[in-house]
């Protein structure tokens, strides 16, 4: 069985975990494993499937020999992607840092794999939101072509890392013992204003844009025309913080050029691999975040018509940000390039 040698930077975060529960769970072939991270957690201990591991700090000689340097966020990539690359590693970047660079794929397996094999080395793993988006997109797309899509998010704590559902937790807590409510991390940690979350809802993910947009919404637009490869795509979004730990959901309406009907929407869902259709309103079936968190699949629920225009549906879709939207996409990555021999372990 073939190995490959990888390097996790960032092992000690909300993502770098994922990656290490996903990576014993799908049996991924990895050969040395280097837990890598800033100088601050250097010289942790990892325990991973039965052998300690110490984290190391990032240094451009850190990917001597790795063959993938799994990214998971941060400013990291920015310092060491081209060093990585350098050494021959392939760089799976969950950051936003070369998302929107012409040569850098953008990439989300079961909807643009051929994307994968213009690499240079780096392949961007999207935003969690447009990845949670584009998996219900992309069926429908290939039965009508999308002419404008209008998305609002639920985006939950734990998209702003661990310190964002530490949180959460510390203001429900405080709630429930009657004591003063503190927020230090959201809306975004590094600004001087922060929210309560906790019993509130906070219409501000990332900082804001000349536009009057945040990052985060124009992330889903601009990232969702480059993985359709649609530049025409109209696209608007409104991205809010909810007092959920984990799963994002998002309201999706969809204006199509050809009628598509809720039938043949629901069928072409069903039949898409990682995604899920939960939605029987007779029954009260619908995606919830509760139920989604932890999972693989992104589940849409919610399948109507939009009466408002000619062609128009509306999806309620439900995924887990760790999983799909950060870890598991970028190890699935990973995994195709090594199931269609994009990648050597004796070169
Ligand atoms: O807040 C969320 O729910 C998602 C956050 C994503 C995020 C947070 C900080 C920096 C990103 C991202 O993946 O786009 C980045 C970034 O890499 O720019």
């Amino acid at each position: 069985m073939r190995k490959f040698n990888t390097a996790i930077v960032g092992a000690t975060g909300a993502v770098g975990q994922e990656f290490l529960k996903l990576i014993e769970e799908r049996k991924f072939p990895f050969g040395e494993l280097k837990m890598l991270a800033s100088s601050r957690s250097a010289g942790k201990k990892i325990n991973f499937m039965g052998k300690e591991y110490t984290v190391e700090e990032t240094t451009e000689k850190s990917f001597e020999g790795v063959k993938f340097a799994l990214f998971a966020g941060g400013a990291a990539s920015k310092l060491f992607a081209p060093a990585a690359v350098a050494s021959g590693a392939v760089v799976i970047d969950n950051s936003s840092n070369f998302r929107m660079e012409p040569d850098v794929p953008l990439v989300v397996p079961e909807v643009n794999p051929q994307a994968i094999a213009r690499h240079k080395g780096i392949i961007a793993n999207p935003n969690c939101s447009t990845i949670i988006m584009v998996m219900a997109l992309k069926p429908l797309y290939n039965l009508s072509r999308i002419k404008r899509i209008v998305v609002s998010t639920y985006q939950a704590v734990s998209g702003a890392g661990r310190e964002g559902m530490d949180e959460l937790k510390a203001q429900l807590e405080a709630i429930s013992q009657g004591k003063p409510v503190e927020a230090k991390i959201l809306p975004v940690a590094k600004l001087e204003k922060h929210y309560q979350i906790a019993s509130n809802l906070i219409p501000q993910i990332d900082v804001f844009k000349e536009n009057l947009y945040t990052k985060e919404e124009m992330k889903m637009v601009d990232e969702t025309k480059k993985i359709m490869e649609d530049d025409e795509l109209r696209i608007t979004a409104t991205t809010i913080r909810v007092p959920v730990y984990r799963s994002h959901a998002e309201s999706v309406n969809i204006e199509f050029e050809d009628e598509i009907t809720v039938a043949a929407a629901r069928e072409a869902l069903e039949k898409f691999p990682g995604v899920i259709v939960r939605d029987n309103p007779a029954e009260m079936i619908y995606p919830q975040p509760l139920e989604t968190s932890g999972k693989d699949d992104v589940e849409v629920g919610r399948i109507r018509k939009d009466f408002s225009i000619e062609h128009g549906l509306n999806l309620w879709v439900c995924g887990d940000q760790i999983r799909k939207g950060a870890a598991l996409n970028a190890l699935q990555i990973a995994e195709y390039m090594i199931a269609n021999g994009m990648v050597h372990d004796e070169d």
